[in-house]
């Protein structure tokens, strides 16, 4: 069947061949159990073998449907033509000279594409890093030296990485941060604009929240005490949660007011995935700083801070760095990422995907009473489910049992949420829309399955 053109080499069918997981990744797993710690958790059992445009094929030869990308990550499939021949280039060259040692061209091509697909006109300048956790820590020092300022606020249902700092700033305890304290000082966390949980309705809580967030930081901090203001413009972790109109505006508009820096955390939500090349670009939101990763490098470690030319320089000479990052391989990797998303045009291959999924997860949603809520945009969308659509009450165990259920189908499905009882679905974007379609008919024969 459908072999992407110049693409990777993995068929693009589902098949399942054996029970999930199959003996050779059963034997694996429990040669894992021996060495790797526990608390490296799978969502899976089976282990890869091969993977590429929307087909992860494991080590007993089954093929999953990839509505994952990891975490996020492979927008451009886990082995694109361009990424792959690029950083096979670099490698060759050279893997490492350490680009605060002797540079090389590849991260400052980077930090050029960033400075040209970020938001706004102004003078931008970018950092690169290892992680998505490290970019954010990176963002609160540049915005820390160069207002003067020490607290940072946060919403509700916010995640920010696993990092001291990045753990205070994420607002879920099970499974990121329990046990892990003390946790960094100077974070203050206020309400966010979570549309279908929001007391007086979906249509007040852009407004409501946004008063109440304003109000909070006002009395509690106040806006001179405040170096950074950092929000997902579309939150992931938190049950991929789009703060309700005129939330993110209010915020951007109150931080600009009050020489605040505005930080968009786009590592999850840029790059493409959401049918933009950030997703901040929707309600037309010009960050001061964003922060980027996942996406940017096609499954390599790269992540950065990207924003305008006078935070970022704020800095002394020597005071952001780090061995690794903008490790050259990476770059080169990016440059093939942002390359093929251009190229394939993946903005509107998301937004193909959104046009597919959300109709018929609407659809089930009609059907069955456990959906409480659709929602998301491109290709990161969820559903939200209940045990009871008058009260909401969060149903983890549904979203559990209808996701191992997927899993056993092999359509490779990723739970999520702050009650974690959102299933999401962030499939790469180059994935045939067959494959889309099938994944939603496991899922549907799941649900119909429960009934
Ligand atoms: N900011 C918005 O989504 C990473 C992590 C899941 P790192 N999200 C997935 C897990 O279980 O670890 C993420 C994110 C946003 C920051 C991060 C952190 O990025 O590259 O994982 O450090």
């Amino acid at each position: 069947m459908t072999v992407l053109s110049g693409g990777p080499a993995v068929p693009q069918e589902r098949r399942i061949l054996t029970a999930i997981p199959g003996p050779r990744s059963q034997e694996l797993m429990t040669r894992k159990k021996s060495v790797v710690a526990d608390a490296i958790a799978t969502v899976l059992p089976v282990f890869a073998a091969r993977a590429g445009g929307g087909i992860v094929e494991d080590v007993d030869g089954n093929r999953l449907i990839d509505l994952g990308s990891g975490l996020g990550v492979t927008v451009v499939g886990n082995a694109a033509e361009a990424v792959v021949r690029r950083l096979s280039d670099q490698a060759a060259q050279f893997t490492h000279t350490a680009f605060s040692v002797t540079p090389y061209e590849g991260y400052v091509q980077v930090c050029e594409a960033l400075a040209d697909l970020t938001p706004g006109d102004h003078a931008k300048k970018s950092a690169l890093f290892n992680s998505g956790a490290e970019a954010v820590e990176n963002a609160v020092k540049a915005a820390r030296v160069y207002t003067g300022r020490q607290a940072v606020v946060v919403f509700d249902h916010g995640y920010h990485g696993r990092t001291n700092l990045t753990m205070a700033l994420t607002a879920k305890n099970m499974p990121f941060k329990h046990g892990f304290g003390p946790f960094a000082p100077e974070v203050y966390r206020v309400p966010l604009a979570y549309g279908y949980r929001w007391p007086t309705g979906p249509e007040n809580a852009g407004p409501e929240a946004a008063a109440q967030a304003i109000d909070q930081i006002t009395r509690q901090v106040g806006p001179r005490n405040v170096a950074a203001i950092i929000i997902e413009p579309l939150l992931g972790e938190g049950g991929v949660i789009e703060p309700a109109k005129g939330f993110l505006p209010a915020l951007s508009r109150f931080a600009a007011d009050n020489g605040i820096v505005f930080v968009a955390d786009e590592i999850q939500s840029g790059f493409c995935r959401t049918g933009q090349w950030f997703a901040c670009e929707d309600e037309g939101i010009v960050p001061d700083l964003i922060t980027t990763a996942k996406g940017i490098a096609g499954g390599l470690p790269l992540a950065a801070v990207t924003g305008r030319a006078e935070i970022m320089d704020a800095a002394h000479a020597g005071g952001l760095g780090g061995t690794y990052g903008g490790n050259p391989i990476a770059c080169a990797a990016a440059l093939g990422a942002i390359e093929t998303m251009k190229e394939m045009d993946l903005n509107a291959r998301a937004k193909n995907i959104e046009a597919i999924m959300k109709p018929r997860l609407t659809a089930m949603a009609e059907r069955f009473d456990v959906i409480g809520d659709v929602r998301g945009r491109g290709a990161m969308i969820a559903i939200e489910l209940v045990k009871d659509r008058a009260t909401k009450e969060p149903n983890p165990e549904a979203a559990a049992a209808l996701a191992a259920a997927c899993h056993q189908q092999g359509a490779l499905v990723l739970v999520t949420g702050t009650y974690g009882n959102v299933i999401r679905f962030l499939p790469p974007l180059v994935i045939g829309e067959y494959l889309v379609n099938e994944g939603l008919d496991i899922l549907h024969e799941a649900l119909e399955a429960r009934q």
